[in-house]
């Protein structure tokens, strides 16, 4: 199983701030001129670090980094020195992914999230790269939203031991369907982890995909579009530790 150092250090973030959220930091806005960049860069920044000492780790994916590029990665974590996630839902063929990977744990990225319906191969890919780096590889065994319903969730058993069988960190699991959660669990080595999204926004409360069995919660609009954000980090830390 890879991405062992990563789980010690989130561990001892949760432990630290007393929370097991990540903040998807997907603040963005349109960018077309520098200034607009540096605005949202700052913003971006700024609503990391009010909210740093009430999470576990920051994930960041495409409505931030396409507007701001990967260079945000180091700041962010030198800034909160918190761990990193990049959820870019890898998904094409394997030497697309392995350059996708390795731009990314260049950049300072520590964990990747990565379709698990591409298949072994193309997964093994990434795998191979995250060894290399020493970091770690979540896989996307479902999704919160309905649309998931049709084509990943009727095969969410057969992609949670596709996770298994490479040796991931562990998978994304819905919050939105907290049954899905507990099947995941059972499947899963008790190492692995299961990162979960869909609180707040989409309709989940924060603390049930916890009790369903997973380890950390991804809560992003819940938090950066509420009037005051550091209270709401404050508060679903205290819902979910
Ligand atoms: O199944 C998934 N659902 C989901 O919402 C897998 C994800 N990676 N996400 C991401 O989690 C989504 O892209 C967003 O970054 C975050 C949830 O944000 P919010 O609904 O809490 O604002």
């Amino acid at each position: 199983m890879i991405g062992k150092n990563f789980i010690d250090i989130i561990e001892q973030k949760a432990h630290q701030n007393k929370s097991r959220t990540i903040l998807a930091l997907d603040v963005t806005q349109d960018v077309k001129t520098h200034e607009d960049k540096r605005i949202l860069w700052n913003k971006a920044l700024n609503i990391a670090e009010l909210t740093s000492k009430y999470l576990a780790a920051i994930k960041v994916g495409y409505p931030l980094i396409l507007a701001t590029g990967l260079d945000i990665v180091g700041e962010l974590k030198q800034k909160t020195k918190l761990p990193i996630i990049g959820d870019f839902k890898i998904a094409d063929i394997g030497n697309t992914n392995k350059w996708i990977a390795r731009h990314a744990y260049n950049a300072g990225i520590d964990a990747l999230i990565v379709h698990a319906i591409i298949g072994e191969d193309a997964v093994k890919d990434v795998i191979k790269v995250a060894e290399e780096y020493n970091r770690a590889v979540f896989l996307l065994v479902s999704m919160s939203h309905p649309g998931a319903i049709k084509f990943i969730k009727p095969h969410i058993k057969e992609l949670t031991e596709l996770a298994v069988n490479v040796g991931a960190t562990g998978v994304i699991a819905p919050a939105t369907r907290p049954e899905e959660i507990k099947l995941v669990r059972e499947k899963l080595s008790d190492k692995m982890l299961i990162l979960s999204p869909g609180i707040g926004a989409q309709g989940a409360k924060a603390g049930i995909a916890i009790r369903n069995g997973a380890d950390f919660e991804i809560v992003g609009r819940r938090i950066y579009s509420s009037d005051d954000i550091e209270l709401s980090a404050k508060i679903i830390a205290q819902e979910n530790w």
